[in-house]
This record gives structure tokens, sequence and C-alpha cells, in this order.
């Protein structure tokens, strides 16, 4: 039997692990805008649209089938609280690329969540051996508060880009700030250089 892969989100091997300005918790906290989405299964769907010669719309059970991936790594949340050491289940970036490959032109991903809520990144931090749509926590479920059934988790970035209740990504040529992001956030998230807001 060949040893269990966990894919090492990169900043987990720094020497100092956390980043200015943040302090580490040992507790998960729940932090989102408005009121806790409960999605159903059975009529929740993954769309994957925009920019791309194709569309696909993905069930659940579905999705589940999807060859899955294990990710090692730390959130920065920009609220100053940092928590280490998650492991992380779920859907690769490059597998969802591969299902429904984006057009040359685009150069953003718009991640959708329930409520109509949105983020932005570029293709670039989307397209990253760490970047999943986790189905579960610490081999636990995702629970609705962290957004059940399946969230992005985006370990380079600040984690309001980690959308919770995901319902689809789309490609475009142009970026589009998100819900956070027009709301004084800054566009990108770098928490090694503080990109906290923007100015
Ligand atoms: N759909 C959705 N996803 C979201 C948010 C939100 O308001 N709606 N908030 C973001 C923010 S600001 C943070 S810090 C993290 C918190 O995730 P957690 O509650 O699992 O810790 O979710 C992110 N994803
Ligand atoms: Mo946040």
């Amino acid at each position: 039997m060949s040893p269990e892969q966990v894919i090492e989100s990169p900043d987990t091997k720094r020497v100092n692990r956390v980043p200015p300005g943040q302090r580490l918790v040992k507790e998960w906290p729940v932090l989102h805008a408005g009121s806790v989405a409960r999605l159903d299964p059975r009529s929740w769907r993954f769309r994957i649209f925009g920019r791309s010669a194709r569309e696909r719309e993905i069930a659940y059970d579905e999705f589940m089938a999807l060859p899955m991936v294990k990710v090692h790594s730390d959130i920065h949340c920009v609220t100053t609280w940092s928590l280490l050491d998650n492991l992380w289940e779920g859907v690769s970036a490059f597998t969802v690329r591969d299902l429904c490959p984006p057009l040359p032109s685009a150069k953003y991903v718009i991640v959708h969540a329930a409520g109509n809520w949105t983020t932005n990144l570029p293709l670039e931090d989307f397209l990253q051996s760490d970047v999943l749509f986790a189905v579960r926590h610490n081999a636990l479920p995702l629970s609705a508060e962290h957004g059940a059934p399946v969230r992005l988790v985006v370990p380079r970035l600040y984690f309001w880009k980690s959308a919770k209740w995901v319902t689809g990504i789309e490609y475009a040529d142009e970026d589009r700030p998100g819900f956070w992001e027009s709301r004084g956030y800054h566009n990108r998230g770098d928490p090694w250089t503080e990109e906290r807001y923007s100015d």
C-alpha cells in the first residue's frame, strides 16, 4: 500500500509561520456576512461557467465522486487570528479546471456562493496545488457554519477569499470585486505583505 499523500501548502514550511500582525488561536472561529446558509445537497449544484468553451453543472453525488486530495495548510484571517495545521479534503482546483477549462483570455475567477455572495481572484492564485473545494476538515464533514456542503480554501491568501457555501465558479476576462473586496478589503489579500484593506 502506498502512503497517503498530503499536499503541503508551502507557507506551512516557513520558519516563522505567523504573518505580521497575526496572533494564533486554538479554536476555529465562525465569521461571515448574514446568516448561515443551510444548503440541501439534493438540490445543490456546482456550476462552472463564464469564459469557457462549455459550461458544466455538477450535482452533489457527481461532485463527491470526483478525485479527492488532502491539503495541510494554515488559516490567516484579516481580523488577525491564525489557525495552524488544518487538514482539508476535497476536490483540487486543477480537477475543476480540467472538467471545464477557461478560454485563454480568462484571467480571473469569480467564486459564487449562496445568497449572491462572491469573491474574486486572479486565475493564477486559483490554479495552485494547495487550492481545493473542501468537503472535510480534520477528517470531519464541514459543518453548515463553516460552509457545507462545499467551501473553497485558498491557503496563500487571507481567509475571506475562501468562500463558504460555494455554488460555482465563473471565469472572467475582467476582474470584478466581490462582497468584501467592494467593502474596503484588499483586492488580492496576501497576508505576508499585509494586503488587508484597499486605500
Ligand atoms: N459565502 C461566504 N463565504 C465567506 C464569507 C462570507 O461572508 N460568505 N466570509 C469570509 C470570511 S471574511 C472569513 S474570515 C471566512 C471565515 O470562515 P470560517 O467561518 O469557516 O472561519 O469565510 C469567508 N467566506
Ligand atoms: Mo474575515
